[in-house]
């Protein structure tokens, strides 16, 4: 049998910070296991270096789930971001191996496919309204049927979601960069561009729209509302999920749809939106819940109550993450929608994915595993690079959440 000889924690900065686990079999095959907790890297670094590579030696790597069941139940301190971003970079590295071992690509150790291609929405952003909706065309160009609209909102500045150079990057500053925030601007403004692009556009393309949990219940029901006409995919995060029973005041308001998730980590986390219907969509990651085999358990959940899954997937989940996410969401049989953005040219230097986007889909490699592999050398000219998300304040100086 073959043993696990190596764990390696890997932190390197191309373009942004990423930490990724590989882990070698007394065989020689290696897997990979995205570990990137935005903003607290260097925390999951020392989790899995300090207190899981030495209980990994020795271990059968072909057991997945027992390996699952050993990191998460074996813990007594367990669940939360970091544990799950630990347990989560293990699991997709056992996958990457088992795969590889079988000569097989992950999606088909997962069943096989359940359709032709991931359905993926990008990012269109602008500090106006006549930018974003040029950004809207250059999407479209591009092949995408699925984007994101967001716009800054004017007189408040910082707005959550809008690009500055070529690539969304929101943590960017070494300590926490303020934004201003103002409730009713945004809830002033907003929908108006959401119908400009309905208006410039039409109806062919999927609107999606990420609140970014800004609003209460009762603001994001009116928000939910007034963007009815525009028949939304989905609003996304329209209130922290900390109050869960929140989700029922908006519903009994809108048919707008509503997707979470991608700040919660495991089923537990998501139980209840998803057994009393509040939400529509599914955003957890294979990175943050825990890895394939968890993600896989949340969607079957999900299917039961007809939500659908529709994974965050922003710059900082890794291009690891990203072809793990793209080998499930072919899998699963209630797949809605998967987000995508390019990573910097910097970061592929390091990560060589065989994920190939086209027409608006991503599509898997078709190699044993996960089918990226990790360039040591590439990663060791980008040092690690201390970076905060923002911090939003209220016009009156309140904390606000962000
Ligand atoms: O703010 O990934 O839907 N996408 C998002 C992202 C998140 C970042 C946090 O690390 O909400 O832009
Ligand atoms: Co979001």
């Amino acid at each position: 049998m073959a043993t696990i000889e190596r764990a390696e924690v890997l932190v390197t900065s191309p373009g942004r910070n990423f930490v990724t686990l590989r882990i070698t079999t007394s065989d020689g095959v290696t897997g990979l296991g995205d570990a990137t907790l935005n903003g607290r890297e260097l925390a999951v670094a020392s989790y899995l270096r300090d207190h899981v590579a030495p209980v990994l030696t020795g271990r059968d790597p072909a057991r997945v789930e027992d390996m699952w069941q050993y990191l998460y139940r074996g813990a007594y301190w367990r669940r939360g971001p970091v544990t799950m971003t630990a347990v989560a970079a293990v699991d997709t590295a056992l996958w990457d191996i088992k795969g590889k071992v079988a000569g097989l690509p992950v999606y088909q150790l997962l069943g096989g496919r359940s359709r032709n291609g991931v359905l993926v929405y990008s990012h269109a952003s602008g500090v106006d309204v006549p930018s974003l909706l040029d950004d809207v065309a250059r999407h479209l160009d591009l092949g995408y049927k699925a984007v994101r609209a967001q716009a800054a909102v004017p007189g408040v500045g910082g707005t959550y979601g809008v690009r500055k150079g070529k690539l969304y990057e929101p943590a960017a500053t070494s300590l926490p960069q303020e934004q201003p925030w103002s409730t009713e601007a945004y809830l002033d403004f907003a929908p108006t561009y959401l119908e400009a692009v309905r208006e410039r556009f039409g109806f062919d393309v999927h609107l999606l729209h990420d609140v970014h949990h800004r609003l209460t219940p009762i603001e994001a029901a009116r928000f939910g509302k007034a963007v009815e006409p525009c028949r939304l995919f989905w609003m996304e995060d329209p209130t922290p999920a900390e109050n869960q029973d929140g989700f029922r005041l908006i519903r009994q308001h809108t048919t707008t749809p509503i997707a979470v998730g991608e700040a919660l980590t495991s089923v537990w986390e998501v139980q209840h939106l998803i057994t009393e219907q509040l939400i529509d969509y599914v955003r957890t990651t294979v990175v943050h819940a825990g890895g394939i085999t968890h993600l896989r358990r949340i969607f079957d959940l999900a299917a039961l109550y007809q939500v659908r899954t529709g994974s965050h997937g922003a710059t900082d989940l890794s291009p690891v993450t990203l072809a793990a996410a793209v080998h499930l969401d072919l899998a699963v049989p209630n797949f809605g929608i998967q987000e995508y953005m390019e990573h910097a040219d910097e970061t592929m230097e390091v990560f060589h994915s065989g994920v190939r986007f086209e027409d608006g889909m991503l599509h898997p490699p078709e190699e044993p595993g996960l089918g990226v592999e990790y360039d040591d050398a590439a990663a060791e000219r980008f040092p690690y690079q201390r970076r905060y998300l923002p911090v939003a304040r209220r016009l009156d100086g309140s904390v606000h959440d962000w």
